[in-house]
């Protein structure tokens, strides 16, 4: 009965750490990518990119498709320090 409790309660803050884990990082990535994104048309232009120098030193490589923008999945795939 005991162990029983204790493992459930193991479960549960295992649980709430998994989801705090895998929540915050997203969490910041859209941030930065929604503050970088100053006329909100849901990617970054050049200019945008200007905010953050890394990004900016680094749109091109960035921009897969070379389309001249960096869409959220570009972005989210770029593994940029933020
Ligand atoms: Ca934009
Ligand atoms: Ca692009």
């Amino acid at each position: 009965m005991n162990s029983l409790k204790r493992n459930s309660m193991i479960l549960t803050t295992a649980v709430c750490f998994a989801c705090a884990l895998s929540s915050s990082p997203a969490f910041a990535e859209d941030d930065l990518f929604t503050s970088l994104d100053t006329n909100a048309d849901g990617v970054i232009s050049k200019t945008e990119a200007k905010a953050h120098s890394t990004l900016s030193e680094m749109f091109d490589m960035v921009d897969t498709n070379a389309d001249g923008f960096i869409s959220e999945s570009e972005f989210a795939s770029s593994g940029l320090p933020y």
